[in-house]
Order: structure tokens, then C-alpha cells, then sequence
């Protein structure tokens, strides 16, 4: 009790001491009502109208059954919030009180008891308005008003003489995936989707905090600190960072100081598998005549990111340079966490970066047609070693340019710079998501019968917004140290072949162009920023789509509404009869939908790998899903790994072995992404026979060395000499590197000489022991393929091979009743 008393008076002492407080509004009740109708429901701030409407009974969950057709009627109609808050006379006393809204969805006008302080025409803008003089004693009355973001959209539209690709998305500064995608349903919200709050200021004003590191070497990090201020009385001022204090003068209005500020001896922010990702506080405050004005804490990472785009007699490079050394970057692409992102939580953001980081990934591309987003995302990227690759949100379409849309996209582009650019984690600023490659591949001014004029506007736009807009912004706004810009990702659509020598890729010849995933072998581009494959979503995530029993049929109406790509299932299955026994039991098909997904992105991932140092990053489609859909992702909805996302783990180790067979020979490829050299490896495979009869053995006559971030052919093998006469159907190799020095395994691998559906597996026995609650241990007497372990729980490794005669321990994430487990066996027989 002491203690609370204690806190609550040293609380109220800086609370009363400090020149600027806030105030948070999220938490005053909210209403809302469809403008139409009278009667007000209780409202959630942040939120969006469709939890409202949930959360009020009105309308049933969209994610469930075939709901989300049920639901389209709301991106209609208009929208009214409001609440009440109390504002004292001590309040009033304030010189400065704003009102901050983070983020809303999307057109709007506010009134403050009654009066229009503000129009709103972007979701991904801050809001920041003084309210003081419209404030009064008393009850005050917020509203905010929403209209239709569809029919704006429309009227937006109707000013351009041409139609556009899917319009009107792309007139509204809203996030388009809202609009339905490929893995996403139509949604299309609106609502308070980020704080609200008063921010209560005398004096001066803190703002922006941008940390420029100018100088980074072993021995010191020079750094500049640069704040805007806003002061309302000019004069002398302290201003301390961590402590340290200089004297300032500021004149009344506006003020850019740059303060420099060193650290010695630095320890470098170090990406996932390099070393540790090391975050410094850096604390800035503000006083005058010894009382404090205003504070505010950043924590930074010291590291430098480069481009290199060198000139090679291929084409030109494409890698990143980190802490000066160059960096093969593992990774995926993010789309936001939920259709309603309001609802996604910090363990959320938190397990999925984490899980990036368990699976052995080094940088993560935030797709552009979803959101900036949260301060969350970013943080736990700054802590788990994940450096991000930032999309602006603009995707798969033509957008406009007038000089109203210029404007507006120069202060969103402004608005992310300023919130996002201390995190060490952020490498590189994208233009854009597939508009380069819209404009010039698909066919769109032909569908739409554009003029040639029509046709040169829209490059024109194009220019304005990519070439002009938002690189000048990030030049004027973002530190010097934070400004590689890059125009589109990719830079060339898959189509042309200087796609595959310089630049940024996103190779689509599997799946949309239903070539072979054997293909990738030979598509390997400098950077692969797409590609991908899609699978279904885990079992316990697939029941989750229907509100009732769940009827698991490949025929039921829910489970095809929860596929958004119109030939999804037709391309999965035509897929799947290529390598695999096309199961007719729904799990068992469910099992192989991921296992083929998985199989398809390990042929590119391993493709990728061998061609380091011409090909220098991978970063597949898609790590995650906004709500449960068979899609791209490694992760479903629900947060549980997929077959692909282990595999991933997999194929991601720093250290990998990755056969090839090319024509007669085999192919050893061993890799290292470590910063380490093996000076003697030694490399020994045997053949085997799926008991576990040995039926030949080898390896490569002479230990080599495995150079520090480096990759090497290790030895050639001719086929017939290492298969004999075996059928190619009853055998497999299975192969390890080891460090002779430190007599360590630093690689294994199993290589198969034939396609899954060929494979004449025997059947295992598996036996699962219980080793305590949250640990088992599984044997078998001959090959396991693909063991699968079913349960609602995480096992630690799953949809692994589990070689002749061997066992494995297995850790759940929690205790589990009864386990269920398969194989490949299991599908064929
Ligand atoms: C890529 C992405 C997304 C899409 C995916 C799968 O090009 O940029 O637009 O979901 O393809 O089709």
C-alpha cells in the first residue's frame, strides 16, 4: 500500500512538474451509428466498423462460413463516432492543447462540440490539431465522420478520363489488400483505427527526434541528434541527451537543432545469424530554468546498410553491404497480420518476428499493399535481428498524380520517415509494390481502351509519384544515413530476361505461369524479392473457418470461399499430380498440399543458395495471413508453422549442404553465411535403402576449406558410379559435412534420386515415447518421410525425415492429450 502511495505521489510530482502531458482518449466510451439510422452502439477505439458491428451482434464474423459476401453492404454506407471527455479549468490553463489522432480510417471530418476542425482524406497520415480555444469547462463533444471510402474512391474516379486498374482502390490512401487479394477478402473498413489523445504543452514543444549516425568505426560512433522544437517563449534552454547537457537558445516558433553525441567503443547492431542485434537507449529531454519541459526516448542500433549495384559481366549486382561486409539475405515478405489490423497485438507481432528469427532469416519485406505498420513490428525487427526491407504503400495498379494526391502522398511519406527512421532494422525505402511492372506488362491500356495519351499520362503519374514525390521526401526528411532508395519492387517483371541479371525479382513462372518448380533452377535472379507457392493452412486453422462442426470436404462451399485466387485449387492440384499421389481424404490431402508447397519453395530457396555470390538474396512469398486462407504463407492465421515454414528453417541454417543432380553427375554444394572459416571439411555420403541397407558409400577424396561467408562446389560425382544398379525408386543419400578440426557436423542433408509419388516407401512403424509433458521422442524402423505430428500445439520440428532405425525428441509449446502421426507412407497406400 506504502509503495502505491509512494508512486502515486512521485507520479503526480513529475506529472505536475512537466511542462507537457497527455491524455488518452481510446479509453473514454466511444459510440457509433450507421449516419442513416438513429439508434448508437458501443464503439472500440482504435477499432474499425466491422469489429464494431461484431461485437454488437449486427453482423456475423466474416472470417467464418461464407460470411464475408454477407458483409459487403458496409463499405457503403457512412459512419458516425463519438464520445464525451472532461476538461477541467486546470486543464484550460494550458497554453497549447492538441488534439492527436495516429490514424484514421479513412475520409473524415471532425467536430469539436459541434465545430469542423478537421477534414481527413488519408489512413496512413497522423492527425495532430489544436484544439485549445475550441475546448471548453466541462463535457466536450468529439465526432468524427466517416464516409464511404468506395464511393469517394468513385467520385476521385470519375475526375480521370481513363479507367483505372481496379478502381477505385487506388485513389484512396488506404490499405488496398482491404480491397481483396489474392490471399485476402474484401474488407473495406473504416473507423479510428489508431490512438486518439490530447496532448497538453507549455513552452516548447519536443518533436521528431531523427538520429543521424555520421561516423561508425571500432573505436566510436559519431552521431548527430537532430529535434524540431516548437517553442511558444524564446530564451535559454537545457537540452540533455542521457544526461548530458548543453545550453541552447531557441527563438519563439520553430527550431532544428542538431546536437552531436558519441558512443565509444560501439557494439554493432548485428543481423540474425551474424551475432547480437545490440540496441542503445538514447534519452533526450528538454528544460527551462531547471523545470523539465519535455522528454522523449529512442533506442537505436549501430550499423551501416549499402546497395551495391556493381557492374558485372552478367548484368549488375544487387546485394546489401552490412556492417561492411556483403550479406545473403534469407527472408520472406509480410502482409498485415489481420484483414482488421486494429485487433493484431504486440505478442502477436512479437511471436511472428520471432519465429522470422527461428528460421534462420536475416530481413523481412513489408509488401506494399498492406500498411506502415505498427511501432511494434518494427521494435521486435530491431531486436531480433530482422532487417526490413520498407515498401510505400502502393501495389499492383496505376495511380493517380494531380497536384491534391502529390500533396497528400508528400506528407503520408513524411509522416512514416519521421516515425520509422530510427530503427536500426529498416535497410531500405521501395517505391512501390508490382506498378513499374503493371504499367509495362499487364496488358491493362489494352483491356481498358486507353488512348496514347492516356497511356503517357499514366507513365507520367508514374514518374511524378516514384521519381519525384517520394524520393525528394525521403532526401528531404529521412537521416542521411537512411536513404537508399529503391523505385519498384521488382525492378523488371519476370517476363524480360534482364530480370534474372540485375536488380530485384519476383519470379512468377511457378504458380502463375504453372511452370515446373525444377524451373527455378535455371530463373536464379541477383535478388529474389517474390516467388512462392501456395499451401493449405494447418488443420486446427482450416476448423477455425466454420462457425459450427466443421465440415472438412474439398467440395464445401466455406472451405472454397477460404481460397481468393480464382484457379488456387485447380493450380494445386495440377501441381501435386506432377509429384505426389493426389490423396482423396481431406487431411491426408491437406498434409500434401503443404508438404508440395514446401517441396516447391526448397527447390528455389536451394537454387537461390548455390548461385551465392551471383545471387545474393532470397526472400520468399509470404510468411503470414490476415485471416485463415489457403495461401503463399509459411504461417497461417493462427500463428501455427506449416510444413513450409520448418522446411524453411531448414533450408535457411548458415551452413548448408545442397546436392544437385546436372545431367550424369551429382553435384555437392556446400554454403556458408557465417563470418567463419572451416579450414578442413570433409564430405561423406551413403546410399541407402529405405531399411537401412546400406547399398554404397563415398565422399569426397580431399578435406577442402569452407571460406568465411562463402560457398563452393565441393566435389562432382558421377550418377552411375554412386547408384550402381539400385532403382533410383528404392533409395536415397544421405550426406554430411563435417568440421575435421572440430570433429563437428556442420551440415547434413538427405538427398531422394526420384519425385515423391515414385518413391516405393515401406511402412514405417512409428512409436511416440513420452519424455514429460512437453517432450516426446518418435522412432522408427525404416524410412519415415515426412513424419507429421497432428496435435493443437508447436512442435518444436515436424514435417521432417526420420531416418532408418533412428528416433528424435520433439518439444511442444504445451502438453497435449493424445498425439496423431503420419507419414508419406500414409498417402499411398
Ligand atoms: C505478388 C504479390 C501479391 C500477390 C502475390 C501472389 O506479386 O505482390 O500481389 O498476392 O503475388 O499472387
Amino acid at each position: 500500500m506504502n509503495k502505491i502511495l509512494l508512486f502515486t505521489f512521485l507520479f503526480i510530482q513529475i506529472f505536475t512538474n512537466a511542462q507537457t502531458s497527455e491524455r488518452n482518449l481510446s479509453s473514454e466510451k466511444w459510440k457509433f451509428k450507421n449516419v442513416k439510422e438513429n439508434n448508437w452502439f458501443t464503439a472500440s477505439v482504435p477499432g474499425t466498423v466491422h469489429l464494431d458491428l461484431m461485437n454488437n451482434k449486427i453482423i456475423p464474423d466474416p472470417y467464418k462460413d461464407e460470411n464475408e459476401k454477407k458483409v459487403q453492404w458496409i463499405e457503403n454506407e457512412n459512419w458516425d463516432y463519438q464520445t464525451s471527455f472532461n476538461i477541467s479549468s486546470k486543464d484550460l490553463e494550458n497554453q497549447n492543447i492538441e488534439l492527436i489522432f495516429n490514424g484514421l480510417d479513412t475520409f473524415s471530418e471532425i467536430y469539436l462540440n459541434g465545430k469542423l476542425i478537421q477534414s481527413t482524406d488519408n489512413m496512413f497520415r497522423k492527425w495532430t490539431i489544436p484544439v485549445r480555444q475550441s475546448l471548453k469547462n466541462g463535457e466536450n463533444i468529439l465526432q468524427v465522420k466517416f464516409r464511404s471510402a468506395v464511393n469517394v474512391g468513385k467520385e476521385l474516379a470519375q475526375k480521370v478520363p481513363f479507367t483505372m486498374p481496379e478502381s477505385p482502390r487506388s485513389f484512396v490512401r488506404k490499405a488496398q489488400y482491404q480491397f481483396g487479394w489474392d490471399w485476402g477478402p474484401r474488407l473495406v473498413t473504416a473507423g479510428i483505427w489508431k490512438d486518439v489523445k490530447l496532448n497538453f504543452w507549455n513552452i516548447a514543444r519536443l518533436d521528431h527526434i531523427k538520429i543521424e549516425q555520421k561516423i561508425l568505426t571500432k573505436q566510436k560512433a559519431d552521431l548527430n541528434i537532430h529535434a524540431e522544437i516548437f517553442a511558444t517563449e524564446e530564451g535559454k534552454y537545457t537540452f540533455s541527451i542521457n544526461g548530458k547537457s548543453q545550453n541552447i537558445s531557441l527563438k519563439s516558433g520553430l527550431n532544428l537543432i542538431s546536437i552531436p553525441y558519441q558512443i565509444q567503443n560501439p557494439k554493432l547492431w548485428q543481423p540474425n545469424g551474424w551475432g547480437n542485434p545490440n540496441l542503445y537507449d538514447i534519452k533526450v529531454s528538454l528544460q527551462k530554468d531547471s523545470k523539465m519541459i519535455a522528454e522523449k526516448s529512442e533506442k537505436i542500433g549501430l550499423r551501416t546498410v549499402e546497395l551495391i549495384q556493381e557492374k558485372d559481366e552478367k548484368g549488375k549486382s544487387f546485394y546489401f553491404k552490412v556492417n561492411g561486409k556483403p550479406m545473403y539475405a534469407k527472408g520472406t515478405n509480410w502482409i498485415p497480420g489481420d484483414s482488421f489490423s486494429t485487433r493484431m497485438t504486440k505478442e502477436k507481432y512479437q511471436h511472428l518476428i520471432k519465429d522470422c528469427k527461428d528460421a534462420n532469416m536475416n530481413m523481412i519485406r513489408v509488401w506494399g499493399g498492406g500498411i506502415y505498420e505498427d511501432d511494434e513490428f518494427y521494435k521486435a525487427c530491431d531486436e531480433n535481428g530482422i532487417l526490413v526491407w520498407q515498401d510505400f504503400m502502393f501495389a499492383g495498379s496505376f495511380y493517380p498524380a494531380d497536384e491534391k494526391f502529390q500533396k497528400n502522398v508528400e506528407l503520408e511519406v513524411k509522416d512514416q520517415i519521421e516515425r520509422l527512421q530510427n530503427h536500426p532494422s529498416l535497410a531500405l525505402w521501395c517505391g512501390n509494390n508490382e506498378i513499374d511492372e503493371a504499367i509495362v506488362n499487364w496488358g491493362y491500356q489494352k483491356q481498358f481502351k486507353y488512348s496514347k495519351e492516356d497511356s503517357l499520362q499514366v507513365w507520367k503519374d508514374y514518374k511524378k509519384i516514384f521519381h519525384e514525390v517520394i524520393p525528394n521526401s525521403i532526401q528531404k526528411y529521412a537521416s542521411s544515413d537512411k536513404q537508399i532508395y529503391w523505385e519498384s519492387s521488382p525492378s523488371i517483371g519476370w517476363g524480360h530476361k534482364e530480370s534474372l541479371t540485375e536488380g530485384d525479382s519476383h519470379y512468377w513462372g511457378v504458380w502463375w505461369g504453372e511452370q515446373p518448380f525444377e524451373i527455378y533452377n535455371e530463373k536464379v535472379p541477383r535478388f529474389a524479392s517474390e516467388y512462392g507457392f501456395q499451401g493449405m493452412p494447418t488443420l486446427e486453422t482450416t476448423k477455425s473457418m466454420f462457425s459450427g462442426n466443421p465440415e472438412l470436404d474439398l467440395n464445401n462451399g466455406t472451405i472454397k470461399a477460404h481460397e481468393k485466387h480464382s484457379r488456387g485449387w485447380e493450380i494445386i492440384e495440377n501441381y501435386m499430380k506432377r509429384d505426389f499421389i493426389v490423396p482423396t481424404d481431406f487431411v491426408k490431402y491437406n498434409y500434401v498440399s503443404q508438404l508440395l508447397q514446401a517441396r516447391g519453395m526448397q527447390i528455389a530457396i536451394e537454387a537461390h543458395r548455390r548461385s551465392k555470390p551471383y545471387n545474393m538474396g532470397t526472400l520468399y512469398w509470404q510468411l503470414n495471413d490476415c485471416w485463415p486462407v489457403v495461401s503463399w504463407s509459411s504461417i497461417d492465421y493462427l500463428g501455427n508453422w506449416k510444413a513450409l515454414h520448418y522446411q524453411v528453417k531448414r533450408s535457411f541454417e548458415n551452413q548448408v549442404i545442397l546436392p544437385e543432380e546436372k545431367d550424369e553427375n551429382l553435384d555437392f554444394y556446400v554454403i556458408n553465411d557465417e563470418f567463419k572459416t572451416f579450414e578442413n571439411v570433409s564430405l561423406e555420403f551413403d546410399i541407402l535403402k529405405f531399411n537401412g541397407e546400406k547399398k554404397g558409400s563415398g565422399g569426397a577424396a580431399e578435406v577442402r576449406t569452407l571460406e568465411s561467408n562463402g560457398g563452393l562446389n565441393f566435389d562432382s560425382f558421377l550418377l552411375e558410379e554412386i547408384i550402381g544398379d539400385a532403382d533410383r525408386n528404392e533409395i536415397f543419400l544421405h550426406v554430411i559435412v563435417r568440421d575435421e578440426k572440430n570433429e563437428k557436423i556442420i551440415a547434413e542433408s538427405n538427398y531422394f534420386f526420384a519425385k515423391p509419388k515414385d518413391l516405393k516407401l515401406p511402412k514405417p512403424n512409428l512409436k511416440i515415447r513420452k519424455i514429460s509433458s512437453t517432450e516426446i521422442e518418435i522412432s522408427t524402423d525404416v524410412l519415415a518421410k515426412d513424419v507429421y505430428l497432428i496435435g493443437d500445439t508447436h512442435f518444436s520440428d515436424n514435417f521432417f525425415d526420420l531416418l532408418p532405425g533412428t528416433s528424435r525428441r520433439i518439444k511442444l509449446s504445451k502438453p497435449l492429450k493424445k498425439i496423431e502421426v503420419m507419414s508419406l507412407w500414409d498417402t499411398m497406400n
